[in-house]
């Protein structure tokens, strides 16, 4: 059996809980990081040096990085579904898992550290409008390629539209003025329907 290491409350963590409930894979879960600590632990750090969750056991493979994590679990149990069989295809949503992590999970952290994990008195008010106003344009390039097609995927929900989905949680969670853009709203509307999204996304923000 599968063995997953990592606090439900993290983003990160969320893509990969997201798969194996999508795929019904059967996985044990470890709370780790953040509060739970073990990251930290000379066992822990042998499998993962980087000190961080999401990570994943799967016989003699150890595995960390969430998108390296989620390709591997779509690959071996998703064919067809959640990973497209046509490489071309699949680049299309693959794309933006990448450009979740390199490009929205920054200022995302800003606004979501510190209007959740922050007081009144420690929060940094300007950070997190800078966050919120680079999440907007950012999330605009979103809503535009979300003009042709239902999903980032294409027109199948897929592996790509996963990562995004789970910063989208967040950030329509949060207390903030966000743009208009309706192809964005729409999507999430629909990735939101998915049961394995209730499941391993929608719990409350800590
Ligand atoms: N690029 C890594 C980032 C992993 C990461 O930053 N994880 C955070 C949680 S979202 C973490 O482990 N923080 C320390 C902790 O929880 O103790 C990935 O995508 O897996």
């Amino acid at each position: 059996m599968l063995t997953i290491w990592g606090r439900t409350n993290s983003v990160n963590v969320k893509k990969v809980l997201w798969a194996v409930h999508e795929l019904e894979v059967p996985h044990e879960r470890i709370d780790a990081g953040g509060a739970f600590g073990l990251v930290n632990d000379a066992e822990y750090r042998a499998m993962n040096p980087n000190g961080l969750v999401p990570l994943l056991k799967d016989g003699d493979l150890v595995l960390w990085e969430s998108n390296a994590i989620l390709r591997y679990l779509c690959a071996k149990f998703g064919a067809g579904s959640l990973w497209a069989e046509d490489p071309a295809e699949r680049a299309i949503g693959d794309k933006w898992m990448d450009w979740a992590t390199s490009n929205l999970a920054g200022p995302y952290r800003d606004v979501f550290w510190n209007l959740v994990r922050m007081t009144p008195e420690t929060r940094d008010d300007a950070a997190v409008e800078r966050g919120r106003t680079a999440c907007s344009a950012l999330l605009a390039r979103v809503d535009q390629a979300l003009a042709d097609k239902p999903y980032l995927s294409g027109e199948t929900f897929r592996m790509g539209d996963i990562p995004l989905a789970c910063f989208a949680y967040g950030w329509y969670e949060m207390p903030i003025e966000r743009p208009h853009l309706p192809n964005l709203d729409a999507w999430y509307a629909r990735v939101r329907e998915r049961p394995a999204f209730a499941t391993a996304v929608a719990v409350p923000l800590t």
